[in-house]
């Protein structure tokens, strides 16, 4: 099976927090092998065995209180109570 490393936006990470929300979210998702989110920018990048599809992603995403920008948006961005 090949690899595929995909690259989203999330908005409404703040923290560290936050990060590990979202990443523990798409690390659940199957055939996930990594999931790294660079706060500063705010970038969420996804390593899966196949590839996931987007939509997939922008549900766990959302399922963790966030929003994929690529995707949707259909829940207002919340933060976790770590912000700040
Ligand atoms: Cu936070």
């Amino acid at each position: 099976m090949s690899t595929s490393t995909s690259v989203y936006t999330v908005e409404g990470m703040t923290c560290g927090s936050c990060a590990s929300s979202v990443t523990t979210r798409v690390t659940a998702l199957p055939g996930v092998t990594s999931a790294v989110v660079d706060l500063p920018t705010g970038t969420l990048t996804v390593t899966a065995t196949p590839a996931l599809s987007e939509a997939a992603v922008a549900t766990a995403v959302t399922t963790a209180g966030y929003t994929l920008t690529a995707a949707p948006a259909t829940t207002k961005a919340a933060c976790c109570g770590s912000c700040g």
